[in-house]
């Protein structure tokens, strides 16, 4: 692996005041590895309760931020208003962003950038659907989601890639350990060529996709494997603790 493991809990459009307090109940009294950076992404709603009662060993995501500075823009979360309490990073380019909302490569591509320039990590996801995997086109929309990021950012120092084939997410089909690291080492000689040799060997490339608490082994033994974004299994602290100590 590339870097320090890094497994993040994507909660989605999940959870209660109460559901949420047993969670970080449960993670801030979980055994966790400590070569591992850990990152949960509460609903916007929860992030203030979640950072008020986590430990702070667990660093805070938001799943979404908007394109640039806040105002008149109703319904929107700024970066700024997400340093303001306490993230440190955010989830852009989700699948469930770009399929069910209707968010486009460009505009993914300036929330990444402004959501850097306000210092916030930008886990950065990019994956095919099960019909462009069919038609042999995985690693085209790959990397052209990959270019928009590459296009609109100045800098990949606080970026995480998460790999999300689309067939696999919530679907219990997790890619297999050999899909998975053929798309992570296909990124990585994209970006070697063409942002540069030492962002493709420092930038963390996670995978996503019906991780668990049974098959997060398997894949982080994966060289080019360096960490995962968890959804459904995050919301149990136990299994998102699994996974985040199958570290290799
Ligand atoms: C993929 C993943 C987390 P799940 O969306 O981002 O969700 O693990 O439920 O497939």
């Amino acid at each position: 692996g590339t870097g320090k493991f890094f497994v993040g809990g994507n909660w989605k459009c999940n959870g209660t005041k109460d559901s949420i307090k047993q969670l970080v109940s449960d993670l801030n009294s979980a055994t966790l590895e400590p070569d591992v950076d850990v990152v949960v992404g509460p609903p916007f709603v929860y992030i203030d309760q979640v950072k008020s009662s986590l430990s702070d060993r667990i660093e805070i995501a938001a799943q979404n931020s908007w394109i640039g500075k806040g105002g008149a823009f109703t319904g929107e979360i700024s970066a700024e208003q997400l340093k303001d309490i306490g993230c440190k990073w955010v989830i852009l380019g989700h699948s469930e962003r770009r399929h069910v909302i209707g968010e486009n490569d460009e505009f993914i591509g300036k929330k990444a950038a402004y959501a850097l320039g306000q210092n916030l990590g930008v886990i950065a996801c990019i994956g095919e659907l099960l019909e462009e995997r069919e038609a042999g086109k995985t690693f085209d929309v790959c990397f052209k989601q990959l270019k928009a990021y590459a296009d609109a950012v100045s800098s990949w120092d606080n970026i995480v890639i998460a790999y999300e084939p689309v067939w696999a997410i919530g679907t219990g089909k997790v890619a297999s350990p050999e899909q998975a690291q053929e798309v992570h080492v296909a990124v990585r000689d994209w970006l070697a060529k063409n942002v540069s040799p030492e962002v493709a060997s420092k930038t963390r490339i996670i995978y996503g996709g019906s991780v668990n608490a049974g098959n997060s082994a398997e894949l982080a033994k994966k060289e080019d494997i360096d960490g995962f974004l968890v959804g459904g299994a995050s919301l149990k602290g136990s299994d998102f603790a699994t996974i985040i100590n199958s570290v290799t």
